[in-house]
């Protein structure tokens, strides 16, 4: 965008919120124009940092008259380019926002401003002998905000479900620059729609949250983690039934050969047994005495006499299990470096071979020349696909050519019942395949919740619908 456009866009803030902290340096610009992804170059106008609700409010007031578009901005940790501000946007940081607000013991409910981070959470949650379950492995640097703009999922989701889940309620500044409370924190409220249900998961296209209350939830038990070699797809469907229908399971979690490999080089992990096999299982039970650990081990042993199983290895202390989690947590990080395309794809847990083998084989054939590393949440149904860049081949080309067999991904993903994104979000990157998951209809209903919302298209123009 051309660099008066920006300026008049700054000015504009600087004279009508002249107390609204501003900063148009390269490197914030840099660093805050984009998240995760690796595919768009950032080229923000601004970065606006607002301190409180009424901060946040003045600053859409003034968007909408004066037509500026807001992305907003957490963490940063997305994989869907969400928080991409690459066409002269000011982008809206949470990062002055990081109070907690209340705890309230009776209702078990944490009030927080957008910008926690979800480990601070977690801890303060842990501090009240309470839990807040949503676990990934960028807890460390999310925010609160971003997790549930992107309906934030994660490895206990079979256990506990989505940030939407936790969510009990939300405060607003929408498009219109209207503060709107949803909820209020209530257990039971039948009067209409649930308009907080709309905001969580919008990718930012419909208002900015500025607040939310969270439902705590019992501490978990003790548990152990497993590490299974697993000898086939339709073996890992018999593991999971093994120990899902026996144990309760905070966690199944799966990755490719090709997976351990890249973790295990990214981290300099040693092999976690001697068997060598084409899938992992990395699972999570509830083990309080050592009747659950004694009917794990049946469990594993007759996994091991159908051939479903070929190794293991179980956790024996908080540090082992920890161990153990690195091989499926540190994944994504160990091949950020080979500039991976990603796909967050879903299915029934029931249809996870049948899809996973079709997909693969489609893989293999398409992108012949690529290495395609599987993992992800097989307990919820979620496939991450990564597939890597070699090393000689430029950014540009390398995304052109994995895009063209998106068609062919998703198709099959239709054909399968499935989505498109599990717990990544549209974005930047998928929108032009998202009526492979939703219907004509679907999106046009969904246009007209936005122009409801936002009627003058500044939040997060681009992003979601396109
Ligand atoms: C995970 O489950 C994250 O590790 C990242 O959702 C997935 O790297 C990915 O594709
Ligand atoms: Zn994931």
């Amino acid at each position: 965008m051309r660099t008066e456009q920006k300026n008049t866009r700054i000015e504009q803030l600087k004279t009508h919120c002249p107390e609204l902290e501003i900063n148009t340096e390269k490197a914030v610009l840099d660093s805050h124009g984009c998240d995760w992804t690796r595919f768009r170059t950032p080229d923000a106008a601004a970065v606006v940092f607002p301190r409180n609700t009424d901060e946040v409010a003045k600053l859409v007031r003034q968007a909408i008259q004066y037509r500026i578009p807001l992305v907003p901005s957490g963490g940063r940790t997305g994989l869907s380019g969400g928080a991409i501000a690459d066409a002269g946007e000011v982008v809206v940081s949470f990062d002055r926002m990081r109070r907690v607000l209340d705890f309230n013991a009776v209702d078990r409910t944490l009030t927080v401003e957008p910008g926690v981070v979800t480990q601070v959470i977690q801890e303060y949650a842990a501090r009240q002998n309470l839990y807040y379950p949503v676990s990934f492995a960028s807890e460390g640097s999310s925010q609160i905000g971003g997790n549930i703009a992107t309906n934030a999922g994660g490895i206990r989701v079979l256990r506990y479900g989505l940030t939407r889940d936790q969510v009990v309620g939300l405060k607003v500044i929408d498009g219109r620059g209207d503060l709107l409370e949803c909820n209020s924190g209530l257990v039971k409220n039948a009067s209409g729609y649930d308009l907080r249900h709309l905001f969580i998961g919008s990718e930012g296209t419909l208002g900015l949250i500025v607040e939310a209350t969270l439902r705590l939830t019992d501490p978990p038990e003790p548990s152990r983690v497993m590490l299974l070699a697993v000898s086939s797809l339709d073996g890992m469907m018999t593991v999971f039934r093994q120990f899902n229908d026996a144990l309760r399971l905070t966690a199944f979690e799966f990755l490719s050969a090709a997976a351990m490999c890249y973790v295990r080089s990214g981290h300099e992990l040693p092999a976690p047994m001697d068997t060598e096999a084409p899938y992992f299982a990395l699972l999570e039970f509830d083990c309080a005495d050592s009747s659950q650990e004694d009917i794990a081990l049946e469990r594993f042993e007759h996994c091991i006499e159908d051939a479903s199983v070929l190794d293991g290895v179980i956790s024996q202390s908080e540090a082992q299990a920890a161990d153990l989690w690195r091989y499926r947590e540190g994944i994504s990080e160990a091949i950020t470096k080979f500039t991976p395309y990603k796909n967050d794809l879903s299915v029934r847990i029931s249809v996870i071979p049948d899809y996973l083998r079709d997909l693969d084989e489609l893989a293999q054939s398409r992108y012949p020349d690529f290495e395609v590393l599987w993992y992800g949440h097989f307990g919820d149904g979620n496939l991450h696909m990564n597939i890597l860049k070699p090393a000689d081949m430029p950014v540009e080309e390398f995304e052109e050519v994995c895009s063209r067999v998106n068609p062919d991904v998703f198709e099959l993903t239709r054909t399968h019942h499935g989505s498109i994104s599990a717990e990544h979000g549209i974005g930047l990157l998928k929108q032009d395949y998202l009526s492979y998951t939703r219907s004509d209809a679907d999106i046009e209903r969904m246009r007209g919740i936005k122009a409801v919302f936002d009627p003058v298209n500044i939040m997060n123009p681009g992003k979601l619908l396109g």
